[in-house]
């Protein structure tokens, strides 16, 4: 029997290697803002915030990722994760909050929790999740749900590096808030990775078309006036 056991070990040695090598590059490259009204862009030539990904096979995600509010502000604004990722939503305000999405990617309401707590949900799909507090309307956030593990959210000054790339034909996807879905399609493309680091040309992303559009409570109705929280913001916030 133990005879048997290693012949068929080493026979399965042979057609299936233990150690597979894959090769792996990192893809970089840098995103300018265009045509942009909002003055951490316009002001302060802030290009963060730009997801990009490639789509290509790789592994599943079951990791824990973080968007914590504090100072009635979600934090990082901009999040992406790949399907499968379940994001934590600590409260870290000594307020209530209630965050939620309801027109898009993935329904989702975490009702109201008080200070110090924390909720989760887990994104099982791929799209773009835009995300609000039902108490406050100033509260605002994207988690963009790719199907793979190659993405990166570009950095202030525009710089982006997906890291440990393996070599193979991907496509390369675009996206920012404040762009329109077609420009952002026109941004797409099919590039090779090899093992040498691959530099993509810059890209350029106008914001000309875009239009904030007011945003409904979780019931689509519009919000009511926000309560008093001078007791715990004496200075004010938002
Ligand atoms: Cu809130």
């Amino acid at each position: 029997m133990i005879c048997l056991w290693r012949i068929c070990f080493r026979a399965c040695a042979l057609v299936f290697p233990t150690a597979v090598s894959v090769i792996a590059a990192t893809v970089s490259g840098h995103v300018i803002l265009k045509d942009s009204k909002a003055p951490k862009v316009q002001k302060h030539g802030n290009y963060s915030g730009v997801v990009v990904w490639l789509e290509m096979p790789g592994g599943k995600a079951s990791a824990h990722v973080k968007m914590v509010q504090k100072d009635k502000t979600f934090s990082p604004h901009i999040l992406a994760v790949q399907v499968g990722t379940t994001v934590d939503f600590p409260n870290l305000d000594p307020i209530f909050h209630n965050a939620f999405s309801n027109f898009s990617g993935q329904l989702f309401d975490l009702s109201l929790y008080p200070p110090g707590t924390s909720r989760s949900i887990r994104f099982q799909r791929e799209g773009v999740v835009r995300i609000f507090c039902n108490i406050h309307a100033s509260m605002s956030a994207v988690i963009v749900v790719v199907n793979t593990p190659y993405f990166a959210v570009s950095k202030e000054n525009g710089e982006f590096a997906i890291p440990n790339v393996p070599e193979g034909s991907a496509l390369f996807r675009v996206f920012y808030e404040r762009a329109e879905p077609e420009a952002l399609r026109a941004l797409e493309r099919r590039v090779m990775i090899t093992q040498d680091p691959l530099v993509l040309p810059d890209i350029s992303i106008s914001e000309s078309g875009y239009l904030p559009v007011p945003h409904k409570n979780k019931y689509g109705k519009d919000y009511r006036p926000a309560p008093d929280e001078s007791a715990v913001y004496p200075g004010g916030l938002k």
